[in-house]
């Protein structure tokens, strides 16, 4: 019996292309391709994942062995969501790990209705009362806020958008060269789906982590080299996001009645970890039925997001599903669970998802920003007092925390 590899298969696609240029024309040959490529993703990807992928891929490779596994196994590609939509691109119809439930397809769930708009702020209000209050505000009705004027140049934005694209669209064996190890403990690398969804269904999105902060943290192993900007463009970018964090860490305190300096130093201080997600979002043929990335709260501290202009990102207000505007320019803040834990849950981290596009890339890059893993956080004690308020978070250090929501255990 011949057993059809992926392989073979894709050889003989070649073959095929390579006897037929003559006698089909190039669209229609292109259409067969892709709908041959399409029953071959259904037919491999049990196979890819099962035999292939998984035992050579197994232990803590460094990005370069990756890249040449990569090579040999060349049909992996298909784990990609970027490599998947290429081949759905003239569908009507996306594979069926791809269509959530129907309690979160965007089509039935997000909210049509006249909604409130998530708050706006400029961050460079001179009334720092006023700025310390609409921050506050925020952070205990929605856990989300956009802020505008936050000093950070447009160019360093534009510049940071640019290497990130850029990188998303490297030939897939390149990209491949800085895959997360499976194994790995760190999230950092290129890939896909970090958390177990129960089910099995996978999100429309890949995403590169790597940290940018601080120095003595980085590893350049999971930063590209192509484009050669994307360095700089990344070290530019993590100073001036800093800078704006610690504004927000500020005015988060003063909003609790605390000095200054708490919030920050209660997050991790000067050991902060600031972690890059880019996330990329291919087009969908199927938005209506799919998510870029499912509900959930973030782990960080804070979250600050750079969006491009394709809108996507949802939050939930109210029980309702309601769609983030954008906004040129602005930066979206999330107020993450270690803030709410350090705030006894007066502030409130926000549940939020993203919705994909038909016809557009969209991207994301927020910027996570963390206690070191051996760092302990819990209910600020000047925010506690027994009976009348007791502690609603246990104190835990950070990893312990980040291992029990990624596993899906009780904290
Ligand atoms: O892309 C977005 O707007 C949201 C991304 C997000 O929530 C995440 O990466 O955790």
């Amino acid at each position: 019996m011949i057993t059809v590899t992926p392989r073979r298969f894709l050889s003989s696609l070649a073959f095929f292309r390579g006897h037929n240029d003559n006698i089909m024309t190039l669209n229609a040959l292109r259409g067969a391709r892709l709908s041959l490529l399409r029953s071959l993703y259904f037919a491999a990807v049990p196979y890819c994942y099962g035999t292939l992928y998984k035992p050579a891929s197994v232990g803590t490779k460094k990005p370069n062995e990756k890249l040449r596994e990569t090579a040999r196994f060349g049909a992996m590609e298909v784990e990609r969501v970027q490599a998947v939509a290429s081949l759905f691109l003239t569908s009507d119809t996306i594979p069926a790990e791809f269509i959530r439930p129907e309690k979160e397809q965007p089509a039935i769930t997000t909210f049509r209705g006249p909604v409130p708009e998530i708050p706006t702020i400029d961050l460079s209000d001179p009334d720092e009362d006023n700025l310390v209050r609409s921050i506050a505000n925020a952070s205990k009705e929605w856990g989300i806020f956009q802020v505008v004027n936050h000093g950070i140049p447009i160019d360093v934005i534009r510049n940071l958008q640019a290497a990130g694209r850029a990188f998303f669209e490297l030939p897939q064996e390149e990209k491949e060269g800085y895959a997360r190890p499976p194994c790995a403990q760190s999230v950092e690398g290129y890939g896909n789906k970090l958390q177990k969804d129960p089910e099995g269904k996978k999100s429309w999105v890949d995403h590169l982590f790597h940290k940018i902060w601080p120095p003595s943290n980085i590893n350049y192993a999971f930063w590209p080299k192509n484009p050669p900007s994307y360095r700089e463009a990344n070290e530019v970018y993590a100073k001036y996001v800093g800078g704006v964090a610690d504004k927000l860490y500020k005015s988060l305190s003063l909003g609790l009645g605390l000095e200054g300096h708490v919030m920050k130093e209660a997050s991790g201080g000067e050991e902060l970890i600031y972690m890059m997600k880019i996330n990329y979002y291919p087009p969908c043929p199927r938005p209506d039925l799919t998510l870029g990335v499912v509900a959930h709260t973030d782990f960080s501290t804070l979250t600050i997001l750079v969006p491009n202009d394709v809108p996507g990102l949802q939050v939930l207000k109210d029980d309702r599903w309601i769609d983030a505007k954008y906004i040129p320019n602005a930066l979206i803040v999330h107020i993450g669970d270690q803030i709410e834990i350090l705030s006894n849950g007066i502030y409130k981290s926000v549940l939020h998802r993203s919705t994909v596009d038909k016809g557009q890339t969209r991207m994301s890059w927020p910027v996570f920003f963390e206690p070191q893993p051996e760092f302990v956080v819990g209910p600020l004690p000047q925010l506690v007092n027994e009976p009348d308020n007791p502690p609603k978070y246990k104190a835990k250090k950070f990893k312990d925390y980040a291992y029990c929501k990624l596993n899906k255990l009780p904290q």
